[in-house]
């Protein structure tokens, strides 16, 4: 018996994945078809993939064709698969031309001619693209635009900001540069806002009300009444209002999470959570920087919300003052009924930017910059139990942040990695420092 294998991820099935499949089945008797796992379509960078493997893998099966279907996990497997199942032929469309010579060794290697015409992100496109405007100040609304390249499905035509350094590294890029919002808002269909906080209910509500979908970092407002009007007005309006953590999108921080939540470290008593970067403020434009718990705070916060909740007892800021109430250090502690927590953060301050996640058995590490970390330990007394865990993080968690807003337009379904109750205990905590609820250092 012949046996032929071919791997793909088999997203939107579509003819060329059908005739792909017929063919490399005309090569032997038997067809294994090994699908791609999400996480390694992640890791080798296909970000955009719109099925889960489970329906992925029931597209193949419905066709037939396939004798065995497996699960490509991780880099190297087509070796191990062709070994163990001792296969005569691997088959792959011509795109890959190549890309596969390596495997002659262990057995012949066909490569197919690709149908052309058709490709799966040629489909996801089919979506009319949406235009995404962006508005701020601040060196985030560069990396955004650099990141939206990655993604299927958006383009940024407009960007509004006053930020001369913004400018200057977006003048050769084909957008408009305009300092006008209601510019911008009438040439897009949804907004990215990275703005000084104080500014974003206006912002988001004026796009709300003109029919346009937010992205707009954390927090969303800064008083809870206000956050409840505009989740109010997006839901009425059948728009998406989506919060900006970069941190909530990256592989490393979700699992992390998880296996928090899991018991795998015990029941945990403690978590905390320190956010800080030096810079140089100017104190005669106050209004055009970010306090340390506006740059800061959301990120410090997430794993606090996330793992233990909003339903604290109590807690406690105190906070170094800069001028009139924009601090440059904040540090909170939160009481829950059998666990503490709390947070470090400071914009012209430095410290060490870990996050400990302290349990009865053994505690989570993630090193400085936990925020945008692809890495993290599981520690124990007994050394030899620890485990390394690392993920791959393009961009930081950019890209698929903008992939999860632009999919949840798309399907008109909110799948933001942020519940709103945590989005609603960020904007309070955020929004009770700005306002004064804080002991003030000095
Ligand atoms: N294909 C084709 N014609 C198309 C599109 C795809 O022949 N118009 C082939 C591809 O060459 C591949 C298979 O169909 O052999 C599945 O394609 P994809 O789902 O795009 O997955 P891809 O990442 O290209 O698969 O490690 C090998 C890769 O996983 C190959």
């Amino acid at each position: 018996m012949k046996k032929v294998i071919t791997y793909g991820t088999y997203d939107l099935f579509h003819y060329g994945h059908q005739r792909l499949l017929e063919r490399a089945k005309e090569l032997g008797d038997y067809l294994i078809v090994g699908v791609t796992a999400d996480d390694f379509d992640k890791t080798r960078g296909k970000i955009n993939v719109h099925q889960p493997l489970i329906e992925r893998i029931e597209s193949v099966r419905s066709t037939g064709l396939a004798d065995e279907i497996i699960v490509e996990e991780y880099e190297g497997q087509k070796i191990d698969d062709i070994k163990r199942k001792e296969v005569d032929i691997f088959t792959v469309g011509s795109d890959w031309i190549g890309e596969f010579d390596y495997l002659n060794e262990f057995c012949d290697v066909v490569y197919l001619d690709r149908t052309e015409g058709i490709s799966s992100s040629d489909i996801r496109s089919e979506h009319r693209s949406i235009k995404l405007g962006l508005i701020g100040k601040s060196r985030i609304l560069t990396k955004f635009y650099n990141e939206s390249k990655h993604v299927n499905g958006i383009t940024v035509d407009y960007v509004c900001t006053e930020d001369p350094k913004e400018i200057n590294k977006l003048k050769d890029e084909d957008v408009v540069i305009t300092e006008d919002y209601d510019v911008l808002l009438e040439h897009c269909d949804a907004v990215y806002i990275v703005s000084p906080p104080i500014r974003h209910y206006e912002q988001i509500k004026k796009a709300l009300n003109l029919g346009k979908h937010v992205l707009c970092e954390a927090p969303i407002a800064l008083r809870e009444d206000e956050f409840d009007e505009l989740i109010e007005l997006a839901e009425k309006n059948g728009l998406m209002l989506f919060e900006s953590i970069k941190t909530a999108y990256s592989t490393a921080f979700h699992r992390l999470v998880l296996l928090a939540k899991s018991g795998r470290i015990g029941d945990i008593i403690s978590i905390d959570a320190t956010c800080t970067s030096l810079r140089d403020i100017n104190t005669e434009a106050l209004e055009k920087e970010w306090s340390s718990i506006e740059k800061w705070g959301p990120t410090a916060l997430l794993p606090i919300f996330e793992i233990f909740g909003t339903e604290y007892k109590n807690k406690h800021a105190s906070s170094l003052i800069l001028k009139d109430n924009f601090d440059i250090f904040t540090k909170i502690d939160f009481e829950y009924e059998s666990s503490v927590a709390s947070i470090k953060v400071g914009n012209s301050v430095k410290s060490e930017g870990e996050l400990i996640i302290s349990g009865r058995n053994g505690y989570i590490y993630v090193p400085a910059p936990w925020w945008k970390t692809d890495y993290f330990e599981l520690r124990y007394e007994n050394q030899e139990e620890n485990k390394k865990y690392f993920y791959q993080l393009e961009g930081e968690g950019i890209r698929y942040e903008l992939v999860a807003f632009i999919r949840s337009i798309q399907m008109n379904k909110n799948n933001s990695y942020i519940k709103t109750k945590v989005s609603k205990a960020i904007a309070k905590t955020v929004g009770d420092c700005i306002y004064g609820d804080v002991n003030k250092l000095s």
